[in-house]
């Protein structure tokens, strides 16, 4: 199976209901042409709207009283297909996926290494899944006679309307702000709905590694580096030239580097600043020495505030930290027109890695991976919407659910070692990179493109007091996410100056 730029399918709605009715229209941030499918099982029917850029066929499985919608792509198909009986049809991720919930049921999805969300239709349940990470956010509205899902929260909000029965609470999944019945299906977790009641089992298919290995040096890096190389590799298969989304980081210079040894064919990196900051010189170093063509946008910082409502209706993130470092990719894809491109990112790394914390004492180190593996489901930063507005595909190598089991479970020392941070990684690409490029060290993209500093400005500008502008961040960004996604209004006529100037006022009566 070659891996298209694009997935079959980037987006779904389905709606799954006892007998016959109407299916709900579709929103999307995501760009792209919609597909609708009827599947009609024994007991239900499945309609879906896919959002796809030309085969949404191939997102779509059937057999039997089964059918399935895949949004998203696999990355260990070889190592599934071996799972299979040797000949079977098998072409898509789609179909993939549906012959292994034929053998292993709901736990089919306890095997897959992947980016996607899928919905599955079999008897009177219905599954929705998610991967490991939940990097493809999924939701749902359950009911009794009728389960809604989707992987946009506005996909859902027009139908609450003429949905009469209320929603069934679903256990372990979150309710969304604001937007009644709907739960965020959680990060590598499977709901097993039953159509006639709208009720839910849940099972998990994947937890956050809590021990840690102890590995000599030499052993972590080659494990790093041939685990994010097949990482890397699994993503770039395929004729497409792939697009790295470059700082001059760690993070995306691995990723680049890795690209450029596997494609040995043409790399594209793009990298973003503003008239405030920007890493330019740092990514021309990498560019340079890889031999990428590089291209540079700067986005002026009133223009990357302008577009905060652009970066919470893509994500439907309601947390202003995740939305600082959102915003300046948010900025970067939208100005990246042309075709659809398949973009590669370092984003991620500092997760497992603690790279955010700049904590050189191991305890603290330990507690913060712990912490933020603890906590990233529902922040949806690895979401494919972000640039899936602008038409691109994206993909997180580090989030690769064997390069995540890999970089938690190593010990601390090796994550922080000689004064270092990011050490095991920094070994690993060593070879690769210029060794300024190694040893640089972290800027997040929150600080790198001023975004932190713009955006703290602006609420200051209006009156608001130093001490309240962590809060008032995140008053702006629900207000926003009330407008864009609740209300359900285009971000073009959402803006980022009167959201401020509303919290603002309101923090001033309340003072
Ligand atoms: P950072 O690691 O700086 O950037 C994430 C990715 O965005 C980079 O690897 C790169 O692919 C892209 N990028 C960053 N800056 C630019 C730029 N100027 N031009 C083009 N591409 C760029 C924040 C952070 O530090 O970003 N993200 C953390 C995780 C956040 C914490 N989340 C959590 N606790 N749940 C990260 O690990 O990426
Ligand atoms: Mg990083
Ligand atoms: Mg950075």
């Amino acid at each position: 199976m070659m891996t298209p730029t694009l997935p079959a399918a980037t987006g779904f709605l389905v709606s799954a209901r006892q007998g016959v009715g109407r299916a709900p229209g579709p929103v999307f941030a995501t760009m792209g042409a919609h597909e609708s499918v009827a599947e009609a099982l024994r007991t239900q029917t499945l309609d879906a709207v896919l959002v796809h850029s030309g085969s949404a066929e191939d997102a779509v499985a059937r057999f039997g009283d089964t059918a399935l919608v895949l949004a998203g792509e696999l990355y260990n198909r070889e190592e599934l297909l071996t799972l299979l009986p040797s000949g079977s049809d098998v072409r898509t991720d789609a179909q993939l996926v549906l012959a292994l919930l034929g053998v292993y049921d709901l736990h089919a999805f306890r095997l897959l290494n992947g980016r996607f969300a899928a919905a599955a239709a079999l008897g009177n349940r219905v599954l929705l899944a998610t991967d490991h990470a939940g990097s493809v956010p999924l939701y749902t509205l359950p009911a009794p006679g009728r389960v809604l899902a989707a992987t946009e929260i506005k996909a859902l909000v027009p139908s609450t309307a003429d949905t009469p029965p209320a929603g069934r609470p679903v256990a372990d999944a979150p309710r969304v702000r604001r937007v009644p019945g709907v739960h965020q299906v959680p990060a590598g977790t499977v709901l097993d709905l039953d159509v006639r009641t709208g009720t839910a089992v849940t099972s998990r298919t994947w937890a956050p590694p809590l021990s840690r290995r102890v590995m000599s040096e030499a052993e972590a890096t080659a494990a790093v580096r041939t685990t994010l190389e097949r990482a890397v590799r699994a993503r770039t298969a395929g004729g497409t030239t792939p697009l790295v989304v470059l700082s001059g980081g760690i993070d995306s210079s691995g990723v680049a580097a890795l690209a450029a040894a596997h494609t040995h064919g043409p790399l594209d990196t793009l990298s973003m600043g503003t008239e405030t900051a920007d890493e330019f010189a740092e990514a021309r170093v990498v560019a340079g020495h890889l031999g990428s063509a590089h291209r540079e946008i700067t986005v002026p910082t009133a223009d990357l505030l302008g577009q905060l409502p652009y970066a919470v209706w893509a994500s439907e993130s309601v947390d202003p930290d995740i939305i600082e470092y959102l915003l300046p990719l948010t900025a970067l894809y939208r100005a990246l027109d042309g075709p659809p491109r398949r973009i590669l990112t370092g984003y991620g790394a500092d997760i497992p890695l603690a790279g955010m914390h700049r904590e050189d004492r191991l305890p603290q180190l330990d507690t913060a991976v712990a912490y933020d593996m603890a906590t990233f489901d529902g922040l949806n930063e690895m979401t494919p919407v972000l640039s899936g507005i602008q038409g691109h595909w994206s993909t997180h190598p580090y989030w690769d659910r064997d390069v995540l089991d890999l970089l938690v479970s190593l010990e601390a020392g090796l994550k922080r070692r000689y004064g270092r941070d990011k050490w095991v990684l920094r070994e690993a690409m060593s070879a690769l990179l210029p060794q300024e490029t190694v040893n640089r060290p972290k800027l997040g993209v929150h600080e790198g493109s001023g975004t932190t500093s713009s955006f703290s400005l602006l609420l200051m500008d209006a009156g608001v007091p130093d001490a309240d502008v962590h809060r008032a961040k995140s008053l702006v960004v629900r207000e926003i996410f009330d407008r864009v996604v609740v209300e359900g209004l285009d971000p073009a006529v959402v803006s980022t100056t009167d959201a401020v100037d509303q919290v603002a006022a309101r923090l001033k009566e309340t003072e």
